[in-house]
């Protein structure tokens, strides 16, 4: 087995200062929001692991029934050297790709990119044991930063899954997508995981479950921020929101203030009325047309685009 040191490119001095500069545009703007990536410390990480397992949340299971049912014709169609995932967390999923890349026995070397340090710990070490003839190297970063470092070597195949994408607002998005065709070479291989619109009566309770485990992951942004920050934020005192957008098709999830209430983090007095809301996420969900729109517009090609059984989800394969 072959697992390499893990290359930061995200030290953690920056990392603080991102947090206080996030801190401070977001809870100082009207509304008050905070970015999402700030709900992933090791216990947001589990809540979200959680998460991919409730009954509500389908948007996991049907990622991962097409990305079992396609695996092999996608390492056969990219014949990738290189699989890069973007925001990889626990890499489960990816197992399916990297079973399948297995089977041909071409490629050479997996780059896991996560902002988690103990995500990647565990996924590198993990997938290293289970793939030996596999190189693994692991790379602390942000995926919206450090496209212009991905690795290469041979043809490149980037993955992004789980419908992450769907968390940037749509400049981000056309941003992020351009940045990452200027990373690729012409030929390189883009996969993406994109959750698709639906009836809200299925979409909001998978933000809202029954459990409450949404709710606990929501309000974990704020114990990050008391603890990394200092802050008395009392998050119990904040009630779970999920709402479906039917004009920007997206769901927003937000925390409601129960009560008034002053909190102060970093030098500011961060006052909320009863009944405030902070928004902490957006969730874009994507028609088939606009998935291919958006690729189109960043110089991307797109090959394939399947979906699962019940048109839940779309994985959708690109080429630069
Ligand atoms: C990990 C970003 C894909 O937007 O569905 C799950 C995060 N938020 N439940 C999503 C999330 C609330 C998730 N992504």
């Amino acid at each position: 087995m072959s697992v390499e040191p893990l290359e930061i490119y995200l030290e953690e001095r920056e990392v603080a200062r991102g947090l206080r500069h996030d801190v401070r545009v977001g809870l100082t703007a009207h509304p008050k929001w905070l970015p999402p990536k700030w709900f992933y410390d090791a216990r947001g990480s589990e809540l979200f692991e959680e998460i991919t397992r409730l009954p509500e949340y389908y948007p996991t299971r049907a990622e991962r029934a097409v990305l079992a049912a396609r695996a092999d014709e996608i390492a056969a169609t990219s014949g990738a050297k290189t699989l890069i995932e973007l925001g990889s967390g626990s890499s489960e999923k990816t197992r399916l790709l990297l079973d399948a890349f297995a089977r041909r026995g071409d490629l050479g070397t997996f780059v896991p990119l996560d902002v988690s340090v103990s995500a990647l710990r565990q996924s590198t070490a993990e997938i290293a044991a289970d793939y030996p003839a596999l190189r693994v190297r692991g790379i602390v970063g942000d995926f919206t930063r450090q496209l212009d470092r991905l690795p290469t070597g041979g043809r490149r195949l980037v993955v992004f899954l789980g419908g992450t994408i769907g968390n940037l607002a749509p400049d981000e998005r056309a941003g992020f997508l351009a940045a990452m065709r200027a990373a690729l070479e012409p030929g390189d291989w883009l996969l993406i995981g994109t959750d698709l619109v639906k009836d809200p009566a299925v979409l909001v309770p998978a933000y809202d479950d029954e459990a409450g485990v949404t709710a606990e992951f929501n309000r974990n942004v704020l114990r990050v921020i008391n603890r990394e920050l200092g802050a008395d934020f009392d998050p119990e005192a904040f009630r779970h929101v999920a709402i479906w957008d039917a004009e920007r098709e997206w769901i927003e999830m937000r925390l409601r203030a129960t009560r008034p209430m002053r909190v102060r983090v970093l030098d500011l007095v961060v006052d909320f009325a009863e009944g405030e809301e902070l928004r902490t996420e957006i969730s874009a969900k994507f028609r088939r047309a606009g998935i291919e729109a958006e690729l189109g517009a960043a110089g991307f090609v797109t090959r394939h685009l399947w979906t699962d059984d019940d048109g839940l989800f779309a994985v959708t394969l690109a080429q630069a």
